[in-house]
């Protein structure tokens, strides 16, 4: 009787998952992966929707349970079942009928592991996986990352035998504690959106490498900080282009050092990028980086000590064949099309792009606005729901920490103008402020309609106000963009970061017919009148027309069609052509 009440025990057990609801795993997780030799484990893996979560009900990510006659006992879902998904990719493209799928996903994987060096360590590194994820290798549960865009890595070191099963299980149920909440605009792409590593590094080895110009109006000095994890007492730092070459000395795993150089300054026009090395004890890592300064003087925004109008585009991050897992390819495209568009900088909404996008961005020279999905209503009084979100930041911002591309940390959007969203945000800007000097804050808000005015309190906390506005769509009067940059008088750069209308390509109409190629032209042409030599920024929304599953209209079918360009990427409809025309005669 005790036995089958043991049976039943995962049909009656609310909390079934508790054993598994451990502290997430967090940004100081994560490995520098430059200059290293990264073992892929994309390609075909296995995979098997659980809506249920029976696999974690039951626990059947371990071995085959048997009684105690050694007899097997029948189970519903054993490694490797399931069909075949390449990874990175998503559930909800792998099968029709999981277009509109939420809920747990368990992929599989075996690997052969032999080693290599005496004493090496071996990590895993998930690029993204959206948006809870529960990793386990060989039956045995090493731990939960939460938020769906930003890489985490897991030790394996000890773990590993030579025939290796990896059971990966990712939830992407939205929930209103979670970041992002329960609704927004975009589509939800549940699992192994990016690659899946390993990394093998010495027993004492270099966590992370900080490269950055110092940002004191000198152009002269680099500040290199380092991070090992063991005992290593010194490391050097070497740019060889500019014949430097360090020593630094490590306390407590830490070391920093300020070398004067003066190097020739990364931009949109001169994307020049240097070969840094660091060597620590027997480990070594590399990476390029730009130099350049970003700052605000007044109203203004400076590029290495010069005035610039950053002439922007919204994007998602989203293939039509790949979902949320774009190539190289198409990721190049992305900022070429831009580029073609007169654009000299990308706001990747509304959540972290892949780390590729920033470092194809610096290669190209396109300056990055990056975000976390603090979007719309977050459950701000929720500390839990904080924590989650400064993680994703510094996941983000030690990410991509030594990309010049990227200028700005945006730590929202949208979001209401409460106490509790105030407290909630500030947070997250210090946050910024404390662990990055070379970069902006901003976030986007919305605009006061009683007032007519930008009135956030956020502003206080910003470098650069920015505000989405859609008149001339939403608002059908065009008017009142002027009365609201009339109205508002602030003391720091201003920048649009959203607006735009919606058109099916194809769609002709007057410039008065919603959904038309010529109103989405005419609300450019106001836009552009109005806010021209008024704002410091213009990112309007958005260079692609993207799937979201509350856009239901007969023109829209699940895509929010703002886009500048169609979702087959190909087809650019008028408004192309006239923000084209804007920008390139734009200084
Ligand atoms: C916004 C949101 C964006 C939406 C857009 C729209 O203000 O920030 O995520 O997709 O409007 O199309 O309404």
């Amino acid at each position: 009787m005790e036995n089958m009440e043991k049976y039943y025990e995962h049909l009656h057990l609310r909390t079934y998952d508790a054993k598994l609801h451990t502290a997430p795993i967090g940004a100081e997780s994560l490995i520098f992966t430059g200059g290293r030799n990264e073992e892929s484990l994309d390609g075909m893996w296995k995979c098997m929707p659980d809506v249920f979560d029976t696999i974690i009900r039951k626990e059947l990510y371990g071995p085959v349970k048997r009684d105690t006659n050694g007899m097997e006992i029948p189970t519903d879902y054993a490694f490797g079942d399931g069909f075949d998904i390449a990874i990175p990719g998503s559930v909800n493209l792998a099968d029709p009928h999981f277009y509109l799928y939420e809920g747990s996903t368990v992929y599989t994987r075996a690997f052969t592991y032999y080693e290599e060096k005496k004493g090496e360590r071996v990590f895993i590194r998930f690029g993204a996986a959206n948006y809870e994820c529960r990793v386990f290798i060989n039956g045995e549960y090493l731990g939960r990352h939460i938020g769906g865009f930003t890489p985490f890595a897991i030790e394996l070191t000890g773990k590993l035998k030579e025939k290796n099963e990896l059971l990966v299980i990712v939830n992407n149920r939205r929930s209103f504690e979670q970041v992002p909440s329960e609704n927004y605009d975009w589509f939800n792409y549940g699992g192994l959106t990016r690659s899946v590593s390993l990394y093998r590094v010495p027993e004492s080895f270099i966590k992370d490498l900080h490269v950055s110009l110092v940002p004191d109006g000198t152009y002269g000095h680099i500040k290199t900080g380092i991070e090992v994890d063991g005992k290593i007492d010194e490391a050097v730092i070497r740019i060889p282009a500019l014949g430097l070459e360090k020593k630094i000395s490590l306390a407590g795993g830490h070391g920093e050092v300020i070398l004067d150089a003066s190097p020739e300054l990364w931009s949109p026009d001169n994307p020049f990028l240097y070969e840094v090395s660091a060597e620590a004890g027997d480990d070594k890592v590399s990476d390029k980086v730009g130099f350049r300064e970003i700052r605000t003087d007044g109203k203004k925004i400076l590029l290495n000590g010069k005035e610039i109008f950053l002439k922007g585009i919204c994007c998602h991050e989203e293939s039509s064949k790949g979902g949320r897992s774009l190539s190289d390819e198409e990721r190049m495209m992305i900022l070429r099309t831009a580029k073609e568009l007169g654009c000299n900088a990308l706001r990747l909404t509304h959540y972290p792009h892949s780390e590729r996008m920033s470092q194809l961005a610096d290669e190209l020279g396109i300056m990055l606005w990056e975000e976390i999905p603090v979007y719309w209503l977050i459950d701000f009084e929720n500390p839990e729901t904080l924590l989650n979100a400064s993680n994703q930041l510094k996941e983000l911002m030690r990410r991509d920490y030594n990309r010049a591309s990227v200028i700005i940390w945006s730590v929202g959007n949208e979001n209401p103008d409460t106490d509790s969203r105030l407290n909630f945000m500030s947070k997250l800007a210090s946050i910024c402020k404390e662990y990055d000097k070379t970069r902006l804050v901003s976030a986007a808000c919305l605009v006061n309609i009683d007032s007519m005015a930008i009135c956030d309190r956020l502003c206080d906390v910003v470098d650069i106000i920015s505000f989405n506005q859609y008149y001339g769509w939403y608002f059908r009067s065009y008017d009142g963009l002027k009365q609201i940059l009339d109205n508002s008088h602030v003391d720091k750069p201003l920048m649009i970061s959203e607006t735009g209308a919606g058109c099916d390509y194809g769609h002709h109409g007057t410039a008065e017919e919603l959904f038309t190629e010529e109103h989405q032209a005419r609300v450019y042409e106001y836009q552009i009148r109005y806010s021209d030599g008024r704002i410091q920024g213009f990112f309007p929304w958005i260079l692609y027309d993207f799937r979201s599953p509350i856009r239901m209209n007969p023109y829209q079918t699940g895509c929010n069609r703002k886009g500048l360009v169609s979702d087959d990427k190909v087809h650019r409809k008028k408004a192309f052509y006239v923000l084209q025309e804007y920008y390139r005669s734009r200084k």
